[in-house]
């Protein structure tokens, strides 16, 4: 069912090249009625993510976006913090898959973490994603989303996109690969983060 939209945000960038994000956000947006406009399908240039943090570098996309098109832009900075990695591969989860020729394997990047947790006992886990939306009028607001869990192996499922075969949020006996993109909404970082932003400034 779409609601009123009474906000200023009628469309909006969504800075990323991530096709399992703009799956989730066209889902999340869709009640809204928010026109959502992918920066991949622009073509926008992407913006090395040279930041510390997660929201740094949700930032430094969001303005990239904005400033390239003049619309409201936004953008998601995710990864997987594990605790026994001291919260690795975190802001480093897509270069943890990427491969020589440019391309993002993370079947690779998944039995790397396998690999380097070892035996290691303690399994937690959690998705991480913030959130950035940029005015043209310089506005920015920040949103966080976490979803806990812990890594489990082998992979499982084949619904999502990176790292969710090996992540099972607390209290699922399923990866978040072996749940619909609806089922993942009630439990996942992104929607949780999205869920704030919708409060801010949507309500
Ligand atoms: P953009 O920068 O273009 O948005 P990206 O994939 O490079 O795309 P990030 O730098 O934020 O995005 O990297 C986040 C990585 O963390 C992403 O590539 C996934 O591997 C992982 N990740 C984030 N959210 C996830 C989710 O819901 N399920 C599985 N993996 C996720």
């Amino acid at each position: 069912m779409e609601m009123a939209n009474k906000s200023i945000f009628k469309k909006i960038i969504l800075a990323t090249h991530n096709q399992g994000k703009i799956r989730e956000f066209s889902r999340l947006f869709a009640p809204l009625g928010v026109e959502i406009i992918a920066g991949s399908a622009l073509d926008l240039e992407e913006p090395e993510e040279t930041g510390n943090s997660f929201a740094d570098n949700a930032l430094l996309k969001a303005r990239a976006a904005c400033k390239a098109t003049g619309l409201p832009a936004l953008a998601d900075d995710s990864g997987l913090c594990v605790t026994a990695l001291k919260g690795a591969p975190g802001i480093y989860s897509a270069r943890w898959a990427e491969q020589a020729d440019g391309q993002k394997d993370f079947a690779k990047a998944m039995a790397k973490l396998h690999r380097e947790l070892a035996d290691s006992p303690d399994r937690s886990a959690a998705f991480v994603a913030v959130l950035a939306l940029v005015t043209p009028e310089g506005q920015e607001h920040l949103f966080e989303g976490r979803a806990e869990g812990h890594i489990i192996w082998p992979p499982r499922g084949d619904q999502g996109f990176g790292y969710d075969p090996v992540f099972m949020a607390r209290g699922s006996t399923k990866t978040f690969a072996e749940i619909s993109a609806q089922e993942k909404q009630n439990f996942s970082h992104r929607a949780k983060a999205f869920h704030a932003l919708q409060e801010a400034l949507f309500t």
